[in-house]
């Protein structure tokens, strides 16, 4: 039997939304303070994916002002697909609230957005054999809208508390055997996540809850694969049901870290009793029958194509003038737009990172620049290798704190920088709880979820415990994102090399 590995979608990809077009899915996740927003991905198989672009990717479409704090921004955002169309709904909690924007081909380019007047986030759509469309958010909350001008027609009401979690959250209706089906999050969106069922016969109401409630939950569990929730249905053409979710993998001791944010997770379905049953969340699931794999990214971006892959994030806008993939053929340059990492306005061009063990490279023309290096959870958190004036520096930025940690002279010219993340050693076998790991000798190593190195030029200046750069110190609803940055004048980057290390090969099993 063939299977799959989870997550489908490593790295801070939270909040994921999936739809179908005949054999075709189209899959967004939730993009904050980033520029561009919604990464969008396409699969024909629901376990490999490619992203195809970013939804939101003009400033007409997005705007972060630097007063959008960092998990600010863009929530969680819902793709569906209606007469032809395609209809992405969000909130922009920093500006504007709800909208949606629409597109006939998943590709874009995708319209300007449609503002609808709703208080709450999670927004989603569904439409009834009328041709109705209705709109769900957070609460949950039900209002009936003109998709076309963002009008409110009626509503919003409350449809059904869920079953007591905090935040009932990431609604969604779907229409199956007569039954309007409502699909609900609650318990946050950390370690107590749930997901929970509810169903009417009118999208109005009144919704009976499932007999089981939650129909899925790793809450309190031993499980590798934690926070699972945030969670939306697609039926696949063979008519079996499939559940895209978030979740989060924390390594370390106690509170254990989580450094990669929240992660896409596919699950299968049954349905029992005309009621949808999902979970546990595996690390392996058999697949499902359509197979179609990719060839793997490729490590380096050599920034010789006619435009930037869509993979790249900028933090909050990306200045026209602020960086050039002609001026230098072949190469990233980037001017700097504000001094420092610390505060809004700088010039960043970061990648997801989407393995606990990987390595980043990237050959960095530094002339005559402050530039480098960063892995950021956000400007308060954030270890920086960077290269000025003669000197390769590693800077440490942990909350209220900014250090220095390690400084030496390079020669002037092009340079290799490498970020070397690894999982801190496992905790000895014989250590099977925390309360034994804590009474027992457990080295520093073991305690945090990884280190992370620096080198320049092939000789390592630090080794940082990469706790400081998790959820649980940072706070916040994203995952770190590494990349390239000048803080005063320009640089340029030959490459960039992105290699995750933590990959199982995905094999068919007997
Ligand atoms: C999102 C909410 C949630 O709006 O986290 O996990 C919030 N669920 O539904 C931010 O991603």
């Amino acid at each position: 039997m063939r299977t799959y590995r989870n997550p489908v979608i490593g790295g801070f990809h939270p909040d994921p939304s999936v739809c179908r077009v005949g054999e075709d899915y189209y899959l967004v996740c939730s993009s904050f303070e980033y520029f561009p927003g919604v990464p969008i991905f396409h699969s024909r198989d629901l376990v490999h994916w490619r992203q195809i672009g970013n939804v939101l990717d003009r400033p007409s479409q997005l705007r972060l002002p630097p007063e959008a704090v960092a998990s600010g921004g863009i929530f969680a955002p819902t793709i569906r697909h209606h007469d032809g169309l395609f209809y992405m709904i969000t909130t922009n909690v920093s500006e504007g609230g709800n909208f949606l924007v629409t597109a006939e081909r998943p590709e874009g380019p995708w319209s300007d957005p449609v503002w609808i007047d709703l208080p709450r986030v999670d927004p989603s759509l569904a439409w009834d054999d009328a041709g109705d469309c209705w709109l769900t958010t957070s609460g949950p909350r039900l209002a009936r809208i003109d998709p076309a001008s963002g009008e409110v027609l009626e509503g919003p009401v409350d449809i059904w508390p869920g079953t007591g979690g905090k935040y009932p959250e990431a609604p969604h209706l779907f229409h199956v055997g007569g039954w309007w089906y409502l699909l609900l999050s609650e318990g946050g969106t950390e370690r107590g996540h749930a997901v929970s069922i509810a169903r009417a016969r009118s999208p109005r109401g009144p919704f009976e809850p499932g007999p089981v409630n939650p129909i899925l939950t790793h809450r309190g569990t031993p499980r590798p694969i934690q926070s699972t929730g945030h969670a939306d249905l697609v039926c696949a053409p063979d008519g079996t049901w499939w559940m895209i979710l978030l979740g989060a993998r924390p390594r370390g001791y106690s509170p254990e870290f989580q450094v990669l944010g929240r992660e896409t997770f596919l699950v299968p379905v049954e349905w029992v009793d005309g009621w949808p049953v999902a979970g546990p969340v595996e690390e392996r699931h058999p697949a499902p029958a359509a197979w179609h794999p990719l060839p793997p990214p490729p490590v380096r971006d050599d920034f010789d194509g006619p435009g930037l892959a869509p993979c790249w994030i900028s933090v909050r806008s990306r200045p026209d003038g602020s960086w050039s993939l002609t001026e230098r053929p072949g190469r990233l340059t980037l001017h700097a737009t504000g001094p420092t990492l610390d505060r809004p306005g700088h010039t960043f061009f970061g990648r997801r990172q989407q393995h606990h063990d990987c390595r980043v490279s990237a050959r960095l023309d530094p002339d005559p620049g402050r530039a480098g290096l960063s892995v950021r959870l956000d400007e308060a958190h954030h270890y920086d290798l960077e290269v000025s004036g003669g000197e390769a520096s590693v800077i440490a930025r942990i909350g209220p704190l900014r250090q220095v940690v390690a400084r030496r002279p390079v020669d002037p010219g092009p340079l290799t920088l490498t970020v070397h993340c690894r999982t801190a050693d496992p905790l000895p076998p014989s250590v099977t709880s925390a309360a034994e790991a804590g009474a027992g000798p457990v080295g520093v190593g073991a305690r945090g979820p990884d280190t992370i190195a620096f080198s320049a030029g092939g000789v390592l200046l630090a080794e940082l415990d990469g706790r400081y750069l998790s959820t649980e110190v940072a706070t916040g609803f994203t995952g770190r994102v590494i990349g390239m940055y000048v803080t005063e004048g320009s640089a340029s980057f030959d490459w960039f090399d992105y290699e995750g290390t933590d990959d199982e090969p995905v094999l068919p099993v007997a």
